[in-house]
């Protein structure tokens, strides 16, 4: 009888183990809140909450809230090279110093993966632009690679950014040749 019990304790231990490696391996999603969004749910996302202002193509963000940040953006005449920020294409972010941010990247693309990363590195930037971040810097935040969509589902994950450090920041996407080509915007911390 106690043998049994052992056998089934080592099956359940066995299992979590197996499951707990399971979920490691999931190289989309390996931080924060994540998952996937459809189509009709971009137009509540793009909703502008009333405690921000935008003045021409700059955001002003006083108050801890979620920011919907599209990635790739497929629409005639904007680069594919483009986030998207309440219809504002890489616009400019201007955050009071100590909020929680709550980045929502989403990837709106069909063909191409992309990231949300917010360093400290100016542009212009190499077809590389993670490996030089890396060797310089690093990154405030860094947000995973997300795969483009599918037939309308989009996936998405919102990491909290906190606005400590004072300054002039860029968020950009790392995916190779992307920075280079324009993906990125200024953030001033203010
Ligand atoms: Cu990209």
């Amino acid at each position: 009888m106690q043998r049994r019990l052992f056998a089934l304790v080592s099956a359940i231990l066995v299992l979590a183990v197996a499951l707990s490696a399971l979920a490691l391996t999931n190289v989309y999603f390996p931080r924060g809140e994540s998952g996937t969004v459809a189509v009709s749910d971009l137009g509540n996302l793009s909703i502008v909450p009333s405690d921000i202002s935008i003045s021409g193509n700059t955001i002003y963000i006083n108050s801890s809230i979620t920011v919907p940040v599209e990635m790739g953006i497929m629409m005639p005449n904007i680069s594919m090279y483009s986030f998207m920020i309440w219809g504002h294409v890489n616009p400019k972010l201007v955050i009071q110093p100590h909020l929680h941010i709550d980045f929502m990247e989403i990837n709106v693309d069909n063909d191409s993966y992309h990231n949300f990363a917010i360093t400290g590195t100016p542009p212009p930037y190499p077809y590389m632009a993670m490996s030089t971040m890396m060797n310089g810097g690093g990154f405030l935040m860094d947000e995973p690679m997300l795969p483009p969509q599918s037939g309308g589902i989009m996936h998405y994950s919102v990491e909290t950014f906190t606005s400590n450090a004072q300054g002039t920041f860029w968020y950009i996407c790392t995916y190779p040749g992307h920075a280079e080509n324009g993906m990125y915007g200024e953030i001033q911390i203010a």
